[in-house]
């Protein structure tokens, strides 16, 4: 897989996700089925480091993996890629110069300044590696108010392949939470209109299928149809519920 198959899911219609903070490579397995487009691997919120995360890529195989990273530095976004993994997704972009920041540091120079190394790139032949990861799919998150503000000029920064907007701290930031009011939704509106201008591909964080489903059904190109701790927590609930109950 490369990232070339993310861009034609993207384009084609909706790339559904699942999403993994748990740290765990079997659960990788289990989760990272056909059904999906890709698998993302929230290296920000989630309990992996940095040898889980790399064992992740290759518990994938040809499945494509995007890293969402803790920061917006080039340490964490050089490091995710050297994993193997074919994209990244880069939290808490406010401003157009930190989108082309983001571009950069998952680029090679001479156009980025990433730097070229790390055990898998090596292993694989640099030559080879540096070959198919020489353009990796980079998202962009818009999950706070500025970046709203900015989502225009965000969504035009060049190598930026989609916006994908984080509900959870667009609420915190917007002031609606834990009541969400309709500011929330106008606000995903007006980036995902600002997207649709820009002519790029829009992601929005969803936790269940039903939300994934009907956000692809608005226009959406990205959703995320399950992650794993909401799944288990979800299915953990559930048993001990239904057991009680016979
Ligand atoms: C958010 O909702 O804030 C995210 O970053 C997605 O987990
Ligand atoms: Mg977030």
């Amino acid at each position: 897989a490369n990232a070339s198959d993310m861009r034609a899911a993207l384009k084609g219609g909706g790339m559904i996700t699942s999403w993994f903070a748990m740290g765990s490579v079997p659960l990788i397995e289990i989760g990272a089925m056909d059904y999906f487009d890709a698998a993302i691997i929230d290296l920000q919120h989630g309990l992996w480091d940095r040898m889980t995360s790399h064992l992740a890529v290759s518990v994938l195989g040809p499945k494509p993996a995007i890293m969402r990273v803790a920061a917006n530095t080039m340490p964490a976004i050089g490091e995710a890629l050297d994993s193997g993994a074919e994209g990244v997704l880069v939290p808490l972009v406010e401003t157009a110069e930190q989108a082309r920041a983001a571009v950069a540091a998952a680029t090679f120079p001479k156009d980025g300044i990433r730097s070229g190394g790390g055990v898998r790139p090596l292993a694989e032949g640099f030559t080879r590696y540096h070959k198919r990861s020489i353009n990796p799919l980079i998202g962009v998150m818009i999950e706070t108010s500025a970046g709203v503000d900015n989502a225009a000029e965000i969504a035009a920064v060049d190598g930026v392949d989609f916006v994908f907007i984080g509900t959870g701290d667009l609420a915190l930031s917007l002031g609606c939470f834990p009541q969400i009011d309709e500011r929330h939704e106008q606000a995903c509106q007006s980036v995902f209109e600002a997207c649709k201008r820009a002519g790029t591909p829009c992601g929005i964080f969803t936790t269940t299928a039903e939300a994934a489903a009907a956000r692809i059904e608005q226009g959406y190109a990205m959703t995320v149809a399950a992650n794993d701790v909401d799944i288990l927590l979800h299915g953990f609930a559930q048993a001990g519920q239904a057991a009680r109950k016979v």
